[in-house]
């Protein structure tokens, strides 16, 4: 690929950085555009420090409706980065290059101060839901974090909801759930985000006490199509209801698919049926 001896070792490692993020335990060629993403990587990863420093990062807020009353009982906070000159960049887009800089701890307790802020000035009580990493978790520091969102913001710990993925507890779980407790322990709310997707442990569910489950929207989608798809939301929705366990249903698009959701028994909703991710201005506007 080069006949430099320098350059070669750098493709070579990555290479090895393309096999990690592949899942690990297997091997990859390198391509030219491993050199062009890790380009773009670098150059992301310099301006995250930047949107940092300079607050480039907003939240968008997306309505949950409750199923009884048909009201919107709160709002997962999603970020967004207002570049300067790339415009605005989706998390998918920069949360996994945050994840591996380290940077995820700052840009994550950005979230939790500016979504504790804003929902704070809400009058109306909603709650808020902050998307958590897993790797946020591997730093002592997250419940003081939490903590002090709390106070500094004076949102109360019952509107507050964390969000957290199944590789939470697959990851170092004795440890990661006793940071879970701890945080229960605060007041707030806990979720299990796109529940269905990874490993799905039911044990999971006998190893802590979750607050809510949100069905993941691939199942919400296939739904009218595959029969495993309704069944596996039927088992969720059993089993969450005799948990008394709050079940959303994320990704609702259609009526149909509300209905047919609303029959299964799940107690809320979220999707582009009810509202997009809107900025803080714009939530406030929609209400007026
Ligand atoms: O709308 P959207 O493209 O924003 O969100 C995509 C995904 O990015 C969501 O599923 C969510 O898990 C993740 N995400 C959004 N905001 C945050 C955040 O503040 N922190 C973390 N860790 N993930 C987020
Ligand atoms: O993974 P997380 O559950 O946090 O996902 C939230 C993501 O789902 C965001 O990217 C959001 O923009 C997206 N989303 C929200 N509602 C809908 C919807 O009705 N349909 C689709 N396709 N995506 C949605
Ligand atoms: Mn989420």
């Amino acid at each position: 690929d080069h006949e430099s001896a320098q350059q070669l070792l750098g493709y070579a490692d990555m290479a090895l950085y393309e096999a990690k993020r592949n899942g690990r335990n297997r091997h990859e060629y390198f391509r030219p555009e491993l050199n062009d993403a890790a380009r773009t990587r670098r150059s992301i990863e310099t301006d995250l420090r930047t949107a940092l420093h300079m607050g480039q990062f907003q939240l968008h807020y997306q309505p949950i409706i409750d199923t009884r009353d048909k009201r919107i009982s709160g709002y997962e906070a999603l970020m967004r980065w207002e570049h300067p000159s790339k415009g605005t960049i989706m998390p998918m887009d920069f949360i996994p290059i945050a994840e591996d800089t380290g940077l995820i701890h700052e840009v994550g307790s950005r979230a939790l101060n500016l979504a504790c802020r804003e929902a704070a000035s809400w009058d109306t009580g909603q709650t808020v839901a902050v998307n958590l990493s897993p790797v946020q978790f591997k730093k002592p520091g997250l419940v003081d974090t939490v903590a002090l969102a709390l106070s500094d913001s004076g949102l109360e710990a019952h509107r507050l909801e964390l969000e957290i993925t199944e590789s939470v507890l697959l990851e170092n779980s004795e440890e990661n759930i006793r940071t879970l407790r701890a945080l229960k322990q605060l007041g707030v709310s806990i979720s299990l985000d796109d529940f269905g997707t990874g490993y799905s442990s039911l044990g999971y569910l006998r190893s802590f006490s979750f607050d809510r489950i949100k069905i993941d929207k691939s199942f919400v989608r296939d739904m009218g199509q595959s029969r495993e798809a309704l069944s596996i939301i039927r088992a969720i929705t059993g089993m969450s209801n005799s948990l008394q366990i709050k079940v959303t249903a994320e990704g609702v698009e259609t009526q149909e698919q509300q209905a047919q959701l609303e029959a299964e028994g799940c107690s809320h909703f979220q999707g582009y049926l009810f509202g997009y991710p809107v900025s803080a201005g714009q939530r406030r506007k929609d209400l007026d």
